[in-house]
């Protein structure tokens, strides 16, 4: 191994290589401050060594990590990249909330992807999931929930930002959220979690409980428009998909459509809800539907007794929906039981065609430990589930589980392992594709308590990165988080391919090139203001470290649009705009347009600057604004 080896830098240097290179330089330094060592001590170590670099989490300076993690922000609202195994933040993708340094929630463009929400500015995002073809990340789009508001967003994961967010109608609370995994994602999937009337219009019945509804959501995930829903019995919470392209499966936590939490875990018994999707678009080609609330959604009717969908009763108020990446298992997370239920996908045929009874469907019932919340799987036939009460993970095996439940005497679990503290999900490298790698486990902590430095009455959470490689699972690195990341996900990064500067014609500024077409202004050459009526129009450029326009001028009251193209070609020059004491801030990349409206509500000179650090005269890069009364 030699230093070429470091220096190439690429990318796709197979990460074994790298792991040797750190093998090796970790020994030497070992070694030379251990003085007198045998050669036999020296072997031994040189082994351990090597067996522990195996699967290290160590990047060192300069090097890539071997995996892109998408985490949710939890109710920060965003959604952030981490690199896996080094855990290092490498951006944040602003989707719900509203961020001072993109000046996503602000700008023009912002405003027009989040459409009629755009008002709204907070969010809680929990499962972020990956678009996929034939069962694999296909590095396309990156969907996410906000249960806050009801809505699902999409991020393009060529500029890792998001291009599509829509409000689910019918609904409150979007919760559980995946993708169809095979053929390819033409639909995500989403629960509607907290029952409401339907209609939900104020009228009459608003406390006849009888009234109340659960929608299961399908979206196309190209046009980003609901295609579907379908109306069950029950609440919904955390959802998957199979690998035949057949069926989606949903986790009900409260049945019993309790108003209270007495009344809502009152039941031994909950169930899942199994879809057909074929089934369903049937039904939706043949008008079998209804539409509610004054819109025209297509509701298709999926209560009890439908021939769209099968109710699995399974125990008690389970909460994560996972399938097994052998395409086999639904895994329905018990939570309040301290069992999984394990759904065979192979007998839904059956179920369906009511040749079986819902619960013959359930090939076993492990006992794991206490408040299962959530299971990832290796590529060894292994699973591993979330122990909220007794904050450990338990990894067992599937095929013993089930062979257990078949009277054989076989014991299921392989390991618990300590978690600090209290995990919500977990999530393994690859592990809801076919592409499950059994090489990392994270576990999303709820508490860390006393993991971390004190930083007053608020904690971070703690994100826990776990080797899964060997035949016992190894905690290896904490994490802290801010704000509750529920969900993450990890995707090789050979499936991704990220731009480095912005096509000039990218959708996300088309809007705003139009607007400049019908000002007759070029973008790419003109600095120009347009007057019309009260609002005015600044076009400018900027190369660093200057904008096309050292000063414009506007009359008090004005409602001003600045719109600036950054025409420097130079990867990472990003420029800002910002009006000061205006609340206006906004990043635009290389080749990218962006544009942000404010009113000229102070008279005088105001000056504008570039707040991304573009240029040793970055500080020289501002202008004036002049505001006349
Ligand atoms: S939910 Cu948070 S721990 Cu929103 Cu996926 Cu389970
Ligand atoms: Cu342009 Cu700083």
């Amino acid at each position: 191994m030699s230093n070429e080896d470091k220096s190439s830098n690429n990318v796709e240097l197979e990460s074994e290589d790298r792991r040797k290179f750190f093998g090796k330089t970790a020994l030497i330094g070992a070694g030379a401050i251990a003085a007198p060592m045998t050669a036999a001590m020296f072997s031994s170590m040189a082994q351990a060594q090597r067996s522990e670099a195996a699967n290290s989490p160590h990047v060192g300076p300069g090097d890539l990590d071997e995996y892109y993690g998408f985490w949710s922000g939890g109710h920060s609202g965003e959604v952030r990249i981490l690199g896996v195994p080094s855990m290092r933040e490498l951006m944040r993708i602003p989707v719900f909330n509203t961020d001072s340094a993109t000046g996503w929630g602000l700008t023009e463009e912002s405003k027009r992807i989040k459409g009629e929400s755009a008002h709204l500015h907070a969010g809680d995002s929990h499962h972020p999931h990956m678009s996929m073809t034939d069962g694999r990340y296909n590095g396309k789009y990156v969907f996410i929930n906000d249960k806050a508001n009801s809505r699902v967003a999409r991020i393009r994961c060529d500029i890792m930002k998001c291009d599509k967010m829509i409000t689910i109608p019918n609904v409150q609370a979007i919760h559980g959220l995946r993708v169809q995994k095979v053929p390819y994602t033409k639909y995500v999937i989403c629960n509607g979690e907290f029952e409401i009337p339907m209609n939900n219009d104020g009228k009459g019945g608003m406390k006849d409980v009888s009234t109340y509804r659960s929608l299961f959501n399908v979206i196309d995930a190209e046009k980003m428009e609901i295609a579907f829903q379908v109306m069950v019995d029950g609440n919904l919470d955390n959802t998957d998909a199979d690998y035949d392209g057949k069926y989606f499966a949903s986790t009900c936590y409260n049945s019993e459509m309790g108003m209270n939490l007495g009344d809502m875990i009152s039941s031994e018994r909950d169930h899942v809800v199994v879809f057909s999707l074929a089934r369903c678009e049937a039904a939706l080609k043949a008008g079998k539907f209804k539409t509610y609330n004054g819109n025209n959604v297509p509701v298709l009717d999926g209560t009890k007794g439908s021939e769209l969908t099968r109710y699995i009763p399974v125990p008690k108020s389970p909460h994560g929906m996972n399938t097994s990446p052998n395409g086999e298992y639904f895994v329905a997370n018990g939570k309040l039981s301290p069992t999984v239920s394990i759904i065979s996908i192979k007998k839904l045929d059956s179920l369906f065609a009511n040749k079986i009874k819902p619960r013959d469907a359930i090939v076993a019932e492990p006992e794991l430990g206490l408040g299962p919340l959530h299971t990832a799987f290796d590529n060894k036939g292994n699973a591993y589930t979330t122990l909220f009460l007794d904050s450990q993970i338990a990894k067992w095996n599937v095929q013993d589980a089930i062979d257990a439940h078949n009277g054989k005497k076989v014991n299921y679990i392989r390991q618990k392992l300590d978690v600090h503290y209290q995990p919500g999900h977990n999530h393994t490298s690859a592990g809801e594709t076919r592409d499950a790698d059994g090489k990392w486990l994270i576990a999303l902590c709820k508490f860390s308590k006393d993991r971390f430095l004190p930083v007053g009455p608020l904690r971070p959470e703690n994100d826990q990165l776990i080797d899964i490689s060997g035949d016992e699972m190894k905690l290896v690195h904490d994490g802290p988080t801010y704000a509750e990341p529920h969900d993450c996900m990890i995707v090789h990064r050979s499936k991704m391919k990220p731009l480095k500067i912005w096509p000039r014609d990218d959708a996300m500024f088309a809007e705003t090139i139009a607007q400049a077409k019908r000002d007759g202004v070029d973008v790419y050459t003109e600095n120009k203001v347009i007057r019309d009526g009260n609002k005015v129009r600044v076009y400018m450029t900027s190369i660093a470290p200057t904008y096309g326009m050292e000063s414009f001028n506007v009359k008090l009251g004005n409602e001003v649009t600045v719109i600036v193209t950054n025409l420097d070609q130079v990867e990472d020059v990003t420029h800002g705009f910002c009006m000061t004491n205006h609340g206006v801030q906004m990043e635009i990349g290389p080749q990218a347009t962006a544009s942000i409206t404010f009113t000229a509500d102070k008279p005088g000179v105001q000056w504008y600057y570039c707040n991304w650090f573009c240029h040793a005269l970055h500080m020289e890069m501002r202008g004036r604004m002049f505001v006349e009364t």
